[in-house]
């Protein structure tokens, strides 16, 4: 009888798929966003709802990370760093309120 083989081979091919598509569906990310010469680089990126966004400031001077609808307003000291938690999809776009020619946004997606 070849029955209980194919079953338990079905069983691993199951087990197998949970191990790699669990930790996919489970896992927040943390996005960084380079402060550099005056600059957010890169000034586009794409998080999933849920996501971290980090802002690391390389500048000398202070810089901010202000979102435009006022939903976020973090603030950079020079060489420091701040985040933010994306918590709903849509399209953010931010800028430095010591330097307004800084922009950047974030693509959230569900
Ligand atoms: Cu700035």
């Amino acid at each position: 009888m070849t029955g209980g083989r194919g079953r338990r081979r079905a069983c691993v091919v199951l087990a197998l798929a949970g191990v790699f598509l669990l930790p996919d569906l489970a896992a927040a990310e943390t996005i960084t966003v380079q402060v550099t010469k005056l600059a957010f680089v890169p000034a586009a990126i794409t998080a999933k709802v849920g996501d971290t966004v980090e802002w690391v400031n390389k500048d000398f001077v202070a810089h901010t990370a202000t979102a435009t609808d006022k939903g976020f307003d973090v603030k950079l000291p020079a060489g420091k760093t701040g985040s933010v938690t994306v918590t709903k999809a849509g399209t953010i776009p931010y800028f430095c309120r010591f330097h307004p020619m800084m922009k950047g946004a974030i693509e959230v997606k569900e």
